[in-house]
Formats: C-alpha cells, structure tokens, sequence
C-alpha cells in the first residue's frame, strides 16, 4: 500500500495540532499520585477513606519541583482526584477533600500549591482527574457527569495553565454498584473551551496510552494511527480491572506491537496523529509505600526507560509519588538528580552543530544545512518521490562519537521507515554503527564510541519522501 499523505484530504490529521507539538516538544514530564492511598499505605483506595487522614505536615511542592528540574522534566500532572474520589482541591461539590482534613487545618489546597510551584519554577501543570469515582453517590447516573463537568470546570478554571488532562482508562463500579456511562464529548468540549492549548490524553484524542505500565516500549512507534484507534471503551478494556500488582510489570502483548505499520494501517479509511506516551513509575506502586524505599528503580534502569522513549519516538511521563510527609523522598530525588546529570553531560556539546552538512539530493529549496538547529523554522527536502536520500556530516574534526540524534520534520508528518548509520573510520572505510525503522518527533541511538569525522545518516526506505528537522552527533 502507497500512503500518500501529500495528496490524502486527511492530510491535515497525519500531522500534529498546535496544542500536539507543544506537548511532543516537552518529551519529559512527570506525574504525582498523591490521596488519602498515601496514608493507608493503598494503590486504590475504595472511597470510604475519613479525610481525618490526609495530613502532609511538610508538604513542600517547591521541593517536587526542583527534583523535577534537576531532571529535566517539563511538566507535571498531579492526580488531583483518584478512583476513592478524594479530592486535593476544596471543591464546591463534595465534602470529600481537603477542606476537611488536617492539612493546613482545613484551609489547604494541594492543586493550587502545586500548580503555583510550577509556575514558579518554570515547568508546565497538568490535571488527573478520574472519571472513576468510588466516594460519589451519584455514580452511575446522569448526575454525576454533571458532578464531574462541575469539578472539571473548577479545575479548568482556577489554577492558571493546564498543559495536559489525563483521563484514566480504569473504570470500574460506584458505591451503588453501578457503572458509569461517561459522557466524553462533553467533557472534552469544556477542556476545548477553557483551555485550548490542553491535550487530553489516554481516553481523549491527542495523546495515547502506551499500553503498559512497565516502561515497555515499542521498537517502531508510530504516531500516525487508524481514526478511532483506542477510543475510550477499547482503553478502558485493557486498562487495569483491579488493583492488582501485576498489572504494573506487564509489558506490550505481541498483538499490540505493530499499530502503524503499513499492513496494519491497510483498509483504514482515514489517520490521525496520536503520539505515544509511556507511563510508569519510578517505584513498583504508583502511591508512596515506606517498604518500598528500598526498590526504587535504579538510574541505570530510568535512564534505559529514557532513552527508549524520548529517544524512541514516545513522551515519558515519569510518576513519584510524595511521601506522608508531603515530600518527594530523598532516593527519589537522588535518582532524578543523577539522570539529569547523565543527560545534560552527555547531550552538552553537539559536533554536528559546525559541521558541514550535503545530501545527495535535495529539492532546491529545503538544504540541508536546515539540519543543524533544533527547531522547525526549516528543514531539508528531497523532491517528492525521493524515497531514499544520504546526508553526510562532516565535522570539523576527529572526536569520539556515541551518540545520533535524529528528528523528523513532524509538522509535515512521520514518514521514514527505515534507515541505517554509518561513521568512516581513519583508514577511510565506512562502518555501520546503528540503523533502525521509525524516527518520528526523535531518535537517539547509542552505540559503542567511535573515532570519526564523518557521519552518514541512510534512509533506506520512507512513506513519502523524508523531511527531517535536526541531526544531531554526540560524544
Ligand atoms: C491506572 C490507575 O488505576 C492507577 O492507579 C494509576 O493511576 C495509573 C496511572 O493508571 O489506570
């Protein structure tokens, strides 16, 4: 099958919104799961919880957020209600929140200290508000989705800009026994009116569920996928059903590792761009549990994670849950601090950025010396049916190199599908360091160090012809 997305009336839905390059541009943020579980030592909490128990006597988000920083991380979504309906705002609709706890003697508001530390601190805010409601009498009938619009709408409305909604996939009953039948499209309008830049991501339309909790990736991700691909009840199918710990280690099923090649796009009538984002946690439970200060994953393992999402076509959205205190524990931040290190060291000087830059073709107008910034202002174009070019980067002198980072052009799709590396040697033979599939927002390959002066980037094999945004070359 012959995509052709230049010609495709689609064409506009194979790209990214505006409201979608931003968040793709963020690749790393974070997430804080934080309610009345972090007190009873829970994962799901059933929603009989007494607010007497929430009670972060040193909650300090100033501190979350400089160890998201130190990171690197762009953002962060608090779970500003979970499944037991606790509420970390003094909502108008329920008195199941904060107001009636001992934190800050009932006059406290953890949204608003949160997202005011995130602006403070430069990095974006973002919302978990769960649909799924275990506290709520009204759960279950039509009431309650104007219980949530209302609590949605408060959310909205009064704590500045939200950069993302997170709406959970797990759905179960009520305290009636009851399940809820969500009323999406209203939801997502009010998200669309109050805050337009917001994505709505897992059950809305801009951002997709990576379909694990491990930090399991794909080695081909697509961010092109079938109109209607994991629409709300289909996540809400794979989503956890209980709250079961295995849950949280099982990786990609094999079915659902290819959602974009072209036999799987096949007799699809129509695409749409939904960037994959991987959740997962940096301890085994997605709520702080004191035993489990000994299991925090190891940096070695975050920084695998990392460079399998953010450097595999995917959006990280790291989770670390503050403790009782109200802070992020000191393993924690030590395991942030240290990533960030690794990062910022080894991506602080790119060669590639005084190299010279040739293709063996391009189209006149889109060269590729566009290769060498970081933005979208420009970028480098074969002509159209030139499925396979090679740029070369000479740099401007022998180093050590370990790292290629490769970007496609996004505003104007995905489309290569394969491509290899190679670096010439100083007795002039050329050697393949890397290759792979899809590229997409980014690509990072690692390998062994090699000394060079010259990189070529192969793409093999391209939808359309390929537009790339950035090559970047590390040591
Ligand atoms: C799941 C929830 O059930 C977990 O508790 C957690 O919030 C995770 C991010 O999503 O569906």
């Amino acid at each position: 099958m012959y995509i052709n997305y230049e010609y495709d009336k689609n064409l506009v839905k194979c790209c990214p919104s505006p409201r979608q390059l931003i968040i793709e541009q963020m690749e790393f943020y974070a997430f804080a799961h934080f309610t009345v579980n972090t007190f009873t030592d829970m994962e799901w909490g059933d929603g009989t919880e007494p607010e007497s128990i929430f009670n972060p006597t040193e909650l300090n988000a100033d501190q979350w957020v400089d160890a998201l920083k130190a990171a690197g991380i762009q953002g962060l979504i608090l779970t500003c209600k979970h499944h037991d309906g606790f509420c970390l705002w003094p909502s108008a609709y329920t008195e199941h929140s904060v107001k009636n706890s001992p934190f800050r003697n009932g006059a406290g508001d953890v949204v608003r200290e949160v997202a005011d530390a995130c602006s403070r601190g430069g990095i974006k805010f973002g919302v978990y508000l769960s649909p799924w409601d275990r506290n709520c009498r009204l759960y279950g009938t039509d009431e309650y989705n104007d219980y949530f619009c209302n609590q949605l709408t408060e959310l909205l409305t009064q704590y500045g800009d939200i950069f993302t909604v997170w709406f959970d996939g797990a759905c179960g009953e009520g305290p009636n026994g009851k399940k809820q039948v969500y009323d999406w499209a209203r939801y997502y309008a009010l998200i669309r009116k109050f805050q337009p830049d917001a994505c709505i991501a897992v059950c809305g339309p801009d951002v997709r569920w990576c379909g694990n909790e491990a930090g399991d990736t794909r080695p081909s991700e697509w961010s092109v996928l079938p109109t209607g691909f994991a629409a709300p009840d289909a996540v809400a199918e794979n989503s956890q059903k209980s709250d079961d710990t295995s849950f949280r280690e099982k990786k990609i099923g094999e079915m659902e590792r290819d959602l974009g090649s072209r036999e799987f796009l096949q007799g699809n009538t129509g695409l749409n761009w939904r960037p994959a984002e991987t959740d997962t946690s940096i301890r085994p439970g997605w709520f702080y549990h004191a035993h489990e200060d000994d299991k925090v994953r190891s940096t070695e393992t975050l920084l695998d994670i990392w460079y399998r999402t953010v450097g595999g076509n995917s959006k990280l959205l790291l989770n670390i849950p503050p403790d009782r205190r109200g802070l992020f524990h000191e393993a924690d931040v030590q395991r942030l601090r240290e990533m960030g290190e690794y990062i910022r060291k080894t991506f602080a000087v790119n060669l590639a950025e005084t190299a010279v830059f040739t293709a063996d073709h391009d189209d006149g107008y889109h060269l590729p010396d566009a290769l060498a910034a970081d933005n979208y202002d420009a970028y480098y174009k074969p002509f159209d049916g030139d499925n396979t070019v090679t740029v070369t980067i000479k740099l401007n002198s022998m180093a050590d190199v370990s790292h290629v980072v490769i970007k496609e052009h996004i505003p104007m799709s995905q489309r290569v599908e394969k491509y290899t590396i190679e670096a010439q040697l100083e007795n002039g033979e050329w050697k393949q360091i890397a290759s792979g599939t899809t590229i997409g927002y980014k690509k990072i390959e690692h390998f062994t160090s090699v000394h060079t002066d010259s990189v070529r980037i192969n793409i093999v094999d391209s939808r359309v012809c390929p537009i790339l945004s950035f090559i970047g070359i590390y040591g």
